[in-house]
């Protein structure tokens, strides 16, 4: 009884703590993984996945070379996780994060995640790192970098063509996603890097903190001198430097953070009429 009254009150202090942080910052980067659409019936990136899918390793399906070597099953399996995307919905997490846009002036979500529930969701600032598996392009980028193509008309004219042909050059049409070995949009990982070094706070939820460059992120946030929030019910590869560690599913912790947030302002407010007058 006494152990658990201890850790409640540590839990409150540290939500306290981290609602202190976001109620005076200006400027929020919020970082987010897998996790944070866990919620929205999305499996994460690392967990084992099920059905058809529960023999292959989706860090092997998500290369170009698994591409070159089985566009039928690639494909395929991008349509299946298409499908559980689109019939997603945002959870408290990402709509947490959206009343938060009202707390603090600037916020800028920067999602590992490529199921668009952000936007979905109604956050107003979203940088995609590694593309939207809503979106389909043109394999060999035969119009530019990227040749988007709208495959679902392509899809409705031949249900049998998977993957799609492109219309314009005829090769292969892939999902809209960085794979492993690719390179990040070069526009999204620079404003990426910007908002980290420039930021007052970061708040990291849902990632293993393992996929790179986005996992180096919260290191040059912690590296400009930034307060690094995580929000997460396990400890991942950011644990060890975050200033405030908040366990738990983002779905549950987010909307009690917010809440902190906005006592904290309303306080901060009061405060500020009383030494005025
Ligand atoms: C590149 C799109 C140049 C596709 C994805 C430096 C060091 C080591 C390796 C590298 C390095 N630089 C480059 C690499 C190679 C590689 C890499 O990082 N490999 C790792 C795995 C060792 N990186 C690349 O190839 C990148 N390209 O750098 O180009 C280059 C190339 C080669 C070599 C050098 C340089 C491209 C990476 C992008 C890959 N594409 N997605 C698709 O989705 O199909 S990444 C994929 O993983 C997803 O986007 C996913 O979001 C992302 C990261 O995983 P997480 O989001 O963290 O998900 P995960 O399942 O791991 O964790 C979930 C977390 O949620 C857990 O912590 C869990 O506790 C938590 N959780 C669970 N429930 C909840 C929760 N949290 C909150 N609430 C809950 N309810």
């Amino acid at each position: 009884m006494l152990s658990s009254l201890r850790h409640s009150r540590a839990v409150n202090d540290l939500t306290e703590q981290a609602a202190s942080a976001l109620a005076r910052a200006r400027s929020l980067a919020v970082l987010t993984g897998a996790g944070v659409s866990k919620e929205s019936g999305i499996p994460t990136f690392r967990e084992a996945q099920t059905g058809l899918w529960v023999q292959y390793d989706p860090q092997e399906l998500a290369t170009p070379q698994a591409f070159r070597h089985n566009p039928k099953l690639v494909w395929d399996w991008y349509e299946y996780r298409r499908q559980l995307v689109v019939e997603a919905n945002p959870n408290s997490g990402h709509l947490a994060l959206v009343e938060l846009e009202q707390l603090v002036p600037r916020v800028v979500v920067l999602t590992q995640n490529v199921d668009g529930l952000h936007q979905a969701a109604g956050s107003s600032d979203v940088v995609e790192l590694h593309g939207n598996l809503r979106r389909s392009k043109c394999f060999a980028n035969c119009r530019g970098d990227p040749t988007l193509i709208d495959a679902t008309a392509l899809l409705s004219e031949s249900r049998q063509a998977s993957p799609p042909r492109c219309p314009h050059c005829g090769g292969y049409v892939r999902p809209d996603v960085v794979w492993f070995g690719e390179t990040l949009p070069e526009a999204a990982l620079s404003r990426a890097y910007q908002a980290s070094e420039e930021c007052d706070v970061m708040l990291i939820v849902g990632t293993s903190g393992v996929v790179h460059p986005a996992a180096a992120l919260p290191a040059v946030a912690k590296g400009a001198g930034k307060t690094v929030i995580e929000v997460n019910p396990e400890p991942s590869g950011i644990t060890s430097f975050a200033d405030l560690i908040l366990q738990g599913p983002g779905g549950e912790v987010l909307p009690r953070l917010v809440e902190r947030v906005r006592q904290a302002k309303c306080t901060r407010a009061v405060a500020a009429t009383r030494s005025t007058s």
